[in-house]
């Protein structure tokens, strides 16, 4: 089954102090993110980069005290959540090219407001889970998925107009191997099916991605995948922000991204934090680009 997929570049890098990130969507572009989709079979539209505030220089590279650049995301997220949502009402595939995650908060205010349930399989190294209060850096791009789920700063949590994006049972982590303290604290309160690396080691990612589905697939009415490229071992996506070693491998990542494909349960996705100024001639969005492939259908025979 052909899909058409409107491509969404976001570029920003607001959620954290790492510039670089912003040019992630150019990145995939120029990987060959588009050409890979289309030989699939699918119609690909790009319509482009979300516009972003003006970053000045200084006040990005200072001290700030709270949530960093919350007025830049807050303007951020309101430009995508409109992007995003006018192609979702289309009826089309969103494919959100980032930048660093903060603009998950825009993305899926976006995509949220066309279900009742939905679910969300978050693949990253992180929980992404905190609140100003359990965050060791400020930076809002360790917070987008507590702020879906409805927690945190008033004008994050309600983007869209709306608040309580996501519902805590109809969420699944994969990949996960640094939870602050905090997050792992409210994982267990608000009992979020998790999978670590230990437990991917000894389930195997094929049981993992099974589970996953299982889990997701009657309770919710779509499922959207949020793919931080930090999910995998910094030796096949080196280009971003905040690696940490012992991740998920080029094989097993393929494997889900295969497994979601074949569910047909999967109604966007977010591809971010990649980037290119710290990479290694962009071997994280060719990797990212291959995980795509898969994702969209790609076969090997
Ligand atoms: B990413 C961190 F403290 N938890 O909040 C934080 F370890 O979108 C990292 O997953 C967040 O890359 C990483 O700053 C956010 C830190
Ligand atoms: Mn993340
Ligand atoms: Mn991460
Ligand atoms: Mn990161």
């Amino acid at each position: 089954m052909s899909k058409r997929i409107e491509i969404i570049g976001a570029p920003t890098a607001f959620g954290q102090r790492k510039l670089g990130v912003n040019f992630g969507p150019d990145a995939l572009r120029y990987a060959g993110l588009i050409e890979r989709i289309e030989d699939i079979g699918h119609e690909v539209i790009d319509k482009g980069n979300v516009q972003s505030p003006v970053l000045d220089m200084k006040k990005y590279k200072s001290e700030q005290k709270g949530l960093r650049n919350l007025e830049e995301v807050i303007a951020f997220s309101n430009n995508l959540y409109e992007s995003v949502n006018e192609t979702v009402e289309k009826g089309h595939f969103p494919l959100i090219l980032g930048g660093d995650h903060s603009l998950s908060i825009g993305s899926i205010a976006g995509i949220s407001k066309h279900y009742e349930n939905l679910g969300v399989i978050w693949y990253d190294a992180h929980g992404d889970l905190n609140t100003l209060e359990s965050s060791p850096s400020g930076n809002i791009h360790g917070m987008p998925l507590r702020a879906l789920i409805g927690e945190g700063d008033e004008a994050l949590t309600n983007i869209g107009g709306y608040k309580n994006k996501v519902k805590p049972e109809n969420v699944v982590l994969i990949g996960m191997r640094d939870l602050d303290e905090g997050e792992k604290k409210y994982i267990k309160e608000a009992g979020i099916l998790t999978y670590t690396m230990a437990d991917i080691d000894r389930l195997g990612m094929g049981q993992v991605i099974s589970e996953t589905i299982e889990y997701l697939k009657d309770k919710t009415d779509g499922i959207h995948l949020s793919l931080d490229v930090d999910a995998l071992d910094p030796v096949e996506t080196p280009g971003t922000g905040t690696i940490v070693p012992g991740g998920a491998t080029y094989r097993e990542s393929h494997l889900a991204m295969e497994m979601l494909h074949e569910s047909k349960l999967i109604v966007s996705a977010d591809l971010v934090e990649v980037n290119p100024l710290i990479d290694e001639y962009n071997k994280t969005a060719r990797l990212a680009i291959g995980l795509m492939g898969s994702f969209f259908g790609e076969k090997l025979l």
